[in-house]
Protein backbone atom coordinates (compact mmCIF):
# COMPACT_ATOMS: atom_id res chain seq x y z
CA UNK A 1 0.00 0.00 0.00
CA UNK A 2 1.19 3.24 -0.48
CA UNK A 3 1.68 5.96 2.45
CA UNK A 4 -1.48 7.52 1.44
CA UNK A 5 -3.33 4.89 1.37
CA UNK A 6 -2.01 3.83 4.68
CA UNK A 7 -2.98 6.82 6.21
CA UNK A 8 -6.26 7.09 4.60
CA UNK A 9 -7.18 3.34 5.79
CA UNK A 10 -6.27 4.24 9.36
CA UNK A 11 -8.56 7.38 8.86
CA UNK A 12 -11.50 5.47 7.86
CA UNK A 13 -10.68 2.59 10.21
CA UNK A 14 -13.22 1.93 12.93
CA UNK A 15 -10.44 0.84 15.39
CA UNK A 16 -8.39 3.37 17.18
CA UNK A 17 -5.34 3.95 15.57
CA UNK A 18 -2.67 6.14 16.80
CA UNK A 19 0.39 8.17 15.56
CA UNK A 20 3.66 9.56 17.05
CA UNK A 21 5.63 12.81 16.92
CA UNK A 22 8.72 13.51 15.09
CA UNK A 23 10.62 16.74 14.21
CA UNK A 24 13.79 15.06 11.93
CA UNK A 25 14.83 12.60 10.08
CA UNK A 26 15.83 10.74 13.35
CA UNK A 27 12.82 11.20 15.15
CA UNK A 28 11.00 10.15 12.73
CA UNK A 29 12.82 6.84 11.94
CA UNK A 30 12.39 6.23 15.43
CA UNK A 31 8.96 6.27 15.23
CA UNK A 32 8.61 3.75 12.50
CA UNK A 33 11.09 1.62 14.33
CA UNK A 34 9.01 1.38 17.84
CA UNK A 35 6.36 -0.38 15.37
CA UNK A 36 3.94 2.95 15.27
CA UNK A 37 2.32 3.14 12.09
CA UNK A 38 2.39 6.76 11.38
CA UNK A 39 3.98 9.86 11.77
CA UNK A 40 2.64 12.94 13.01
CA UNK A 41 4.79 16.14 11.65
CA UNK A 42 4.26 18.54 14.87
CA UNK A 43 4.46 22.06 13.68
CA UNK A 44 5.44 22.88 17.45
CA UNK A 45 7.97 19.72 18.29
CA UNK A 46 9.60 21.28 14.42
CA UNK A 47 9.32 24.91 14.90
CA UNK A 48 10.64 23.89 18.47
CA UNK A 49 13.62 21.64 17.39
CA UNK A 50 14.73 24.57 15.59
CA UNK A 51 15.24 27.09 17.91
CA UNK A 52 11.75 29.35 17.06
CA UNK A 53 8.40 29.64 18.11
CA UNK A 54 5.14 27.69 17.06
CA UNK A 55 3.90 30.99 14.65
CA UNK A 56 5.02 30.31 11.87
CA UNK A 57 8.45 32.17 12.33
CA UNK A 58 10.03 28.84 10.23
CA UNK A 59 8.98 29.44 6.79
CA UNK A 60 6.98 26.49 5.11
CA UNK A 61 9.91 25.61 2.86
CA UNK A 62 12.01 25.00 6.37
CA UNK A 63 9.54 22.87 6.73
CA UNK A 64 9.02 20.55 3.95
CA UNK A 65 13.13 21.03 4.15
CA UNK A 66 12.19 19.00 7.33
CA UNK A 67 9.79 17.04 6.44
CA UNK A 68 12.19 15.85 2.96
CA UNK A 69 14.48 14.43 5.68
CA UNK A 70 11.75 12.63 7.69
CA UNK A 71 9.98 11.13 4.19
CA UNK A 72 13.44 9.75 3.21
CA UNK A 73 14.41 8.28 6.63
CA UNK A 74 10.94 6.28 6.48
CA UNK A 75 8.15 4.57 4.73
CA UNK A 76 5.25 4.93 7.06
CA UNK A 77 2.72 7.46 6.14
CA UNK A 78 3.64 11.07 7.55
CA UNK A 79 0.55 13.57 8.41
CA UNK A 80 2.10 17.13 8.43
CA UNK A 81 0.45 19.78 10.63
CA UNK A 82 0.13 22.15 8.19
CA UNK A 83 -0.95 25.15 10.68
CA UNK A 84 -3.41 27.48 8.88
CA UNK A 85 -1.87 26.55 5.20
CA UNK A 86 0.89 29.33 5.30
CA UNK A 87 -1.81 31.84 3.45
CA UNK A 88 -4.58 31.85 1.78
CA UNK A 89 -6.10 28.93 -0.26
CA UNK A 90 -3.02 29.56 -3.05
CA UNK A 91 -0.49 28.82 -0.66
CA UNK A 92 -2.27 25.55 0.99
CA UNK A 93 -2.77 24.11 -2.18
CA UNK A 94 0.32 25.07 -3.58
CA UNK A 95 1.83 23.20 -0.05
CA UNK A 96 -0.59 19.83 -0.98
CA UNK A 97 1.41 19.70 -4.31
CA UNK A 98 4.87 20.46 -2.97
CA UNK A 99 4.03 17.87 0.09
CA UNK A 100 2.48 15.07 -2.85
CA UNK A 101 6.00 15.64 -4.72
CA UNK A 102 8.11 14.38 -1.12
CA UNK A 103 5.75 11.40 -0.49
CA UNK A 104 4.25 13.13 2.62
CA UNK A 105 0.38 10.93 3.09
CA UNK A 106 -1.63 13.84 4.38
CA UNK A 107 -1.88 17.76 6.09
CA UNK A 108 -3.79 18.97 8.86
CA UNK A 109 -4.96 22.65 8.64
CA UNK A 110 -6.60 24.65 11.13
CA UNK A 111 -9.19 27.11 11.02
CA UNK A 112 -7.29 29.85 12.85
CA UNK A 113 -5.18 33.05 11.06
CA UNK A 114 -1.45 33.44 9.43
CA UNK A 115 0.63 33.66 11.68
CA UNK A 116 -0.99 31.25 13.83
CA UNK A 117 -0.03 30.65 17.57
CA UNK A 118 0.13 27.54 19.83
CA UNK A 119 -3.49 26.09 21.17
CA UNK A 120 -2.11 26.37 24.66
CA UNK A 121 -0.65 29.96 24.48
CA UNK A 122 -3.60 32.74 24.92
CA UNK A 123 -5.89 30.52 23.16
CA UNK A 124 -9.30 32.67 23.69
CA UNK A 125 -7.55 35.41 22.54
CA UNK A 126 -7.27 33.82 18.81
CA UNK A 127 -9.50 34.89 16.05
CA UNK A 128 -11.21 31.67 13.51
CA UNK A 129 -11.28 31.60 10.04
CA UNK A 130 -13.84 32.63 8.12
CA UNK A 131 -15.65 29.90 8.03
CA UNK A 132 -16.63 30.31 4.14
CA UNK A 133 -12.53 31.25 3.39
CA UNK A 134 -11.60 28.07 5.28
CA UNK A 135 -13.80 26.16 3.04
CA UNK A 136 -12.16 27.29 -0.40
CA UNK A 137 -9.51 26.15 1.16
CA UNK A 138 -10.22 23.14 1.96
CA UNK A 139 -11.38 22.58 -1.73
CA UNK A 140 -8.29 24.20 -3.40
CA UNK A 141 -6.27 21.79 -1.31
CA UNK A 142 -8.10 18.65 -2.77
CA UNK A 143 -8.97 19.83 -5.98
CA UNK A 144 -4.97 20.05 -5.93
CA UNK A 145 -3.96 16.57 -4.85
CA UNK A 146 -3.27 14.36 -8.11
CA UNK A 147 -3.45 10.97 -5.24
CA UNK A 148 -6.59 10.32 -4.25
CA UNK A 149 -5.67 8.66 -1.26
CA UNK A 150 -4.08 12.06 -0.44
CA UNK A 151 -5.59 12.92 3.00
CA UNK A 152 -6.52 16.68 4.06
CA UNK A 153 -7.86 17.00 7.49
CA UNK A 154 -10.05 19.98 8.84
CA UNK A 155 -8.79 21.09 12.35
CA UNK A 156 -11.83 22.99 14.37
CA UNK A 157 -10.22 25.11 17.17
CA UNK A 158 -14.03 26.34 18.53
CA UNK A 159 -13.75 24.37 21.85
CA UNK A 160 -9.69 25.70 21.90
CA UNK A 161 -10.84 29.45 21.25
CA UNK A 162 -13.53 29.40 23.87
CA UNK A 163 -16.37 29.01 21.07
CA UNK A 164 -19.24 26.00 21.99
CA UNK A 165 -20.51 22.56 20.63
CA UNK A 166 -22.35 24.62 18.73
CA UNK A 167 -19.72 26.54 16.81
CA UNK A 168 -17.36 22.88 17.03
CA UNK A 169 -20.54 21.14 15.00
CA UNK A 170 -21.24 23.89 12.34
CA UNK A 171 -17.79 24.46 11.61
CA UNK A 172 -17.10 20.64 11.44
CA UNK A 173 -20.16 20.10 8.83
CA UNK A 174 -18.78 22.75 6.81
CA UNK A 175 -15.56 21.56 6.08
CA UNK A 176 -17.16 17.80 5.50
CA UNK A 177 -19.10 18.86 2.78
CA UNK A 178 -15.85 21.11 1.76
CA UNK A 179 -14.32 17.87 1.48
CA UNK A 180 -12.27 17.48 4.55
CA UNK A 181 -11.18 13.76 4.80
CA UNK A 182 -11.43 13.49 8.47
CA UNK A 183 -12.16 16.01 11.32
CA UNK A 184 -9.18 16.96 13.89
CA UNK A 185 -11.40 18.29 17.06
CA UNK A 186 -9.21 20.26 19.48
CA UNK A 187 -9.34 20.67 22.88
CA UNK A 188 -7.38 22.27 26.02
CA UNK A 189 -9.77 20.65 28.58
CA UNK A 190 -7.78 18.44 31.27
CA UNK A 191 -11.16 16.10 30.65
CA UNK A 192 -12.85 14.92 27.47
CA UNK A 193 -16.54 16.64 28.50
CA UNK A 194 -16.33 18.39 24.95
CA UNK A 195 -14.40 15.64 22.73
CA UNK A 196 -17.49 13.81 24.40
CA UNK A 197 -20.25 15.93 23.64
CA UNK A 198 -18.83 16.20 20.24
CA UNK A 199 -18.44 12.99 19.12
CA UNK A 200 -22.01 12.75 20.40
CA UNK A 201 -24.03 14.77 18.01
CA UNK A 202 -20.97 13.96 15.18
CA UNK A 203 -23.03 11.07 14.79
CA UNK A 204 -19.57 9.11 12.59
CA UNK A 205 -20.25 11.61 9.79
CA UNK A 206 -16.86 11.64 8.81
CA UNK A 207 -13.67 10.12 10.43
CA UNK A 208 -12.47 11.97 13.79
CA UNK A 209 -8.89 13.12 14.75
CA UNK A 210 -8.05 13.93 18.64
CA UNK A 211 -4.66 15.32 20.25
CA UNK A 212 -5.25 14.54 24.21
CA UNK A 213 -2.22 16.27 25.06
CA UNK A 214 -4.25 18.17 27.67
CA UNK A 215 -6.49 15.10 28.65
CA UNK A 216 -3.73 13.06 29.09
CA UNK A 217 -5.20 11.20 31.76
CA UNK A 218 -8.20 9.74 29.84
CA UNK A 219 -7.60 6.04 29.47
CA UNK A 220 -7.14 5.61 26.02
CA UNK A 221 -10.03 3.09 26.03
CA UNK A 222 -12.19 5.46 26.56
CA UNK A 223 -11.19 7.11 23.00
CA UNK A 224 -12.37 3.67 21.26
CA UNK A 225 -15.46 3.71 23.40
CA UNK A 226 -16.22 7.06 21.73
CA UNK A 227 -15.79 6.39 18.23
CA UNK A 228 -12.30 8.25 17.69
CA UNK A 229 -11.04 7.14 14.79
CA UNK A 230 -7.34 8.57 15.09
CA UNK A 231 -4.72 9.40 17.68
CA UNK A 232 -1.81 12.05 17.73
CA UNK A 233 0.29 11.33 20.42
CA UNK A 234 1.67 15.05 19.28
CA UNK A 235 4.76 15.78 21.33
CA UNK A 236 6.45 13.66 23.35
CA UNK A 237 9.67 12.71 21.73
CA UNK A 238 10.43 16.45 22.22
CA UNK A 239 9.78 17.35 25.03
CA UNK A 240 11.79 14.08 26.20
CA UNK A 241 14.84 14.92 23.75
CA UNK A 242 14.59 18.72 26.06
CA UNK A 243 14.99 16.61 29.62
CA UNK A 244 17.73 13.77 27.90
CA UNK A 245 19.44 17.08 26.66
CA UNK A 246 19.60 19.08 29.60
CA UNK A 247 20.58 16.17 31.55
CA UNK A 248 23.71 15.75 29.42
CA UNK A 249 24.64 18.73 28.95
CA UNK A 250 24.32 19.54 32.39
CA UNK A 251 25.99 16.62 33.61
CA UNK A 252 29.11 17.22 30.81
CA UNK A 253 29.19 20.56 32.47
CA UNK A 254 29.80 19.98 36.24
CA UNK A 255 31.97 17.42 35.37
CA UNK A 256 34.47 18.52 32.79
CA UNK A 257 34.53 14.61 31.74
CA UNK A 258 32.76 12.04 29.81
CA UNK A 259 34.13 8.90 32.33
CA UNK A 260 30.23 9.17 33.30
CA UNK A 261 28.53 9.79 30.62
CA UNK A 262 29.88 7.43 28.33
CA UNK A 263 27.62 4.43 29.85
CA UNK A 264 24.46 6.60 29.98
CA UNK A 265 24.08 7.94 26.27
CA UNK A 266 23.49 5.69 23.08
CA UNK A 267 26.82 4.17 21.59
CA UNK A 268 27.93 5.36 19.16
CA UNK A 269 27.43 2.21 16.79
CA UNK A 270 23.48 2.52 17.26
CA UNK A 271 23.94 6.40 15.98
CA UNK A 272 25.92 4.64 13.04
CA UNK A 273 23.30 2.08 12.58
CA UNK A 274 20.36 4.28 12.68
CA UNK A 275 21.83 6.44 9.59
CA UNK A 276 22.72 2.90 7.66
CA UNK A 277 26.24 3.19 7.80
CA UNK A 278 25.78 -0.45 6.99
CA UNK A 279 24.40 -0.02 3.55
CA UNK A 280 26.82 2.79 3.03
CA UNK A 281 29.91 0.47 3.23
CA UNK A 282 27.86 -2.05 1.02
CA UNK A 283 27.29 0.21 -1.64
CA UNK A 284 31.02 1.31 -1.27
CA UNK A 285 32.03 -2.50 -2.41
CA UNK A 286 29.95 -2.54 -4.77
CA UNK A 287 30.98 0.58 -6.05
CA UNK A 288 34.32 1.96 -5.33
CA UNK A 289 37.11 0.31 -7.75
CA UNK A 290 38.52 -2.43 -5.90
CA UNK A 291 42.19 -1.17 -3.89
C1 LIG B 1 1.37 20.46 17.14
O1 LIG B 1 1.84 19.38 17.51
O2 LIG B 1 2.05 21.38 16.67
C2 LIG B 1 -0.06 20.69 17.25
C3 LIG B 1 -0.80 20.07 18.32
O3 LIG B 1 -0.59 21.47 16.49
S1 LIG B 1 -0.96 21.24 19.58
O4 LIG B 1 0.37 21.67 19.98
O5 LIG B 1 -1.68 20.52 20.59
O6 LIG B 1 -1.72 22.36 19.11
MG1 LIG C 1 0.71 22.67 15.56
Amino acid sequence: MRKTQQLMAMLKSTSLDFIMEAHNGLSAKIVEETGFKGIWASGLSISASLGVRDNNEASWTQVLDVLEFMSDATSIPILLDGDTGYGNFNNARRLVKKLEQRGIAGVCIEDKLFPKTNSFINASAQPLADIHEFCGKIRAMKDMQTDDDFAVVARVEAFITGWGLEEALRRAEAYRQAGADAILMHSKRADTLEIEAFMQEWGGRSPVVIVPTKYYTTPTVKFQELGVNLVIWANHNLRASIDAMKKISGQIMREHSLAHVEGVVTPLEEVFRLQGADELEMAEKKYLPAV
